[in-house]
């Protein structure tokens, strides 16, 4: 399914003038996009080096491991290395207004991704999925549906697994996690169906402003697929094109796949056919409604058996740290959504619950307005606690509308939390906000979380 060396090769060539014998690759970002890129330009007969501007990356022993002769350089990025090279291949958490890499680019380098070396070597068709939330379960819920329906199907991107790894498995199908960092580099993308499930504000210190994000994002929809239009996001909506084949879904209202309500009993519903009852979704949270209307129209597009397309959501477990379910103490409720790292995530989560919460939030919040927390809060919480890099900034943007404590780290937060709650109330960690400021990731966060909680117990 994917193509051989000497195909890849002579596509290179043709679409980058990459060429084994003249060309020096330069791999920019030494994580596990670098690694990936490593590997695959090695089996290829790439001569190439990497550059990290970390100090010590922990990637760099494996890469000594495997490849001893690769140069390496580390501390900062050395403008010697990149004058030599004829290509860059930037990671995604490298943003290009570098000025090293700006520089290299006026000298004449061509920069390019994975993800465009990933589509020079696959024959197989792509379903591609970003948007500002829910990628990871969309992704994850597509991947199982064709699975169930016998597919032999590989899953990455932006999801864990660099793409190019991908291709050791030999798939007959990729369904990739895309995300705004991995589009704003991808050229020849052309998916057989790609949906933005919903646009909101992230990642505006990389994009500056709501309009550039939505552009990247919007190459997603590059070729001629099935484009899959969330139609209760006004952005996405407006990126239908006419001439395409096109699969709408909404929550609120009729589409190609919407929720229809029967006998008191609402279905996920494809026009008329009603597909499965929506209780049957084990996920807590409206929006993971939205998810799966998305993932059934994916998997409709490309012509996935309905039947276990639902077989596969009924037995969707739901990802960590998403509106997870951590423990009920003295009747309180406490969720970890740790993976909440935006306003959008956390403004879906406090909508999901028809009575008052204790929210947890704060972090970085990465040049997003806080103040558009401001209605749901009023609406949805009896109190906020607060902690991280912003928290300050939070407290003035959302000006006291319901009482707000500070913390100094989560267990401070998860103390105040057990003070304050009272039987029937739930305590939701949702940030709102990235976690780098006090944590490792988010992963991180949502453990440290639990782990406070679960010692209330003792
Ligand atoms: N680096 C530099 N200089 C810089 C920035 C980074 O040298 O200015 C180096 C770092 O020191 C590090 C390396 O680049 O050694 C890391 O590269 P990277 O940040 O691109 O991370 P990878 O390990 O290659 O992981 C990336 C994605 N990371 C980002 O986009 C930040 C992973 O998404 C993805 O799973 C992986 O590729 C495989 O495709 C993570 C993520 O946080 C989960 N994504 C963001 C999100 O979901 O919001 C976009
Ligand atoms: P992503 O990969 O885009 O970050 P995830 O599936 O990992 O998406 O979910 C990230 C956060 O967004 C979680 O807090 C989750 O509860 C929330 N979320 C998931 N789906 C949606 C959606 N459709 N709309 C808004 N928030 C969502």
């Amino acid at each position: 399914m994917n193509l051989n060396n000497l195909e890849i090769l002579d596509v290179l060539e043709k679409n980058f003038g990459l060429d084994p014998k003249s060309s020096k690759v330069l791999i920019v970002g030494l994580g596990n996009t670098g690694i990936s890129v490593a590997h695959y330009l090695n089996k290829l007969g790439f001569k190439f080096a990497v550059t990290d501007s970390r100090e010590k990356p922990p990637l760099k022993d494996v890469l000594y491991n495997e490849m001893p002769d690769i140069p390496v350089f580390t501390n900062g990025f050395d403008d010697a290395a990149f004058k030599v090279a004829t290509h860059l291949i930037v990671s995604p958490g490298v943003s290009m207004d570098e000025k090293t890499i700006h520089k290299a680019i006026v000298n004449g380098s061509k920069t390019l991704s994975d993800i465009d070396l990933f589509i020079c070597s696959v024959k197989a068709p792509i379903i591609a999925i970003t948007g500002s939330n829910g990628k990871s379960t969309v992704t994850t819920m597509v991947g199982d549906m064709a699975t169930c329906a016998g597919r032999k199907v590989a899953v990455g991107g932006n999801l864990g697994t660099p793409v190019l790894d991908l291709l050791e498995e030999e798939a007959e199908l990729f369904v990739l996690e895309l995300s705004s960092f991995q589009l704003e580099r991808a050229m020849g993308l052309n998916a057989v169906a790609a949906t933005i499930l919903n646009i909101s504000a992230d990642h505006l210190d990389r994009h500056v402003n709501m309009a550039n994000y939505a552009k990247e994002k919007q190459r997603i929809f590059n070729g001629d697929g099935v484009m899959v239009i969330n139609i209760d996001d006004p952005i996405v909506n407006a990126m239908q094109e006419t001439n395409r084949c096109v699969f709408t879904f909404s929550i609120k209202r009729s589409a190609d796949f919407h929720i229809d309500r029967k006998n008191n009993v609402e279905y996920l519903m494809h026009n008329n056919e009603s597909l499965m009852p929506l209780s049957e979704l084990p996920l807590e949270g409206r929006h993971n409604a939205a998810n799966a209307l998305a993932a059934l129209a994916l998997g409709t597009s490309i012509g996935l058996d309905k039947k276990a397309m639902c077989e596969a959501l009924k037995k969707f477990k739901g990802l960590d740290h998403r509106m997870q379910r951590v423990a009920e103490i003295q009747g309180v409720t406490w969720v970890n959504d740790s993976k909440a790292t935006n306003i959008g995530a956390c403004i879906a989560a406090l909508e999901g619950y028809d009575r008052k919460i204790i929210l947890i939030a704060g972090g970085d919040a990465k040049g997003a307005d806080m103040s558009e927390l401001k209605p749901v809060i009023e609406e949805k919480a009896k109190s906020v606690v607060l902690m991280g890099k912003d928290a300050g900034l939070i407290k003035q943007a959302i000006s006291n509308c319901v009482p707000v404590h500070l913390a100094k780290n989560m267990v401070e937060a998860v103390q105040i939390c057990a003070d304050i709650a009272e039987t029937g109330d739930s305590v939701l960690l949702s940030p709102a906000c990235a976690s780098l400021d006090q944590y490792k990731n988010y992963e991180d966060r949502g453990n440290q979380f639990s782990k406070a909680v679960l010692r209330l117990i003792v």
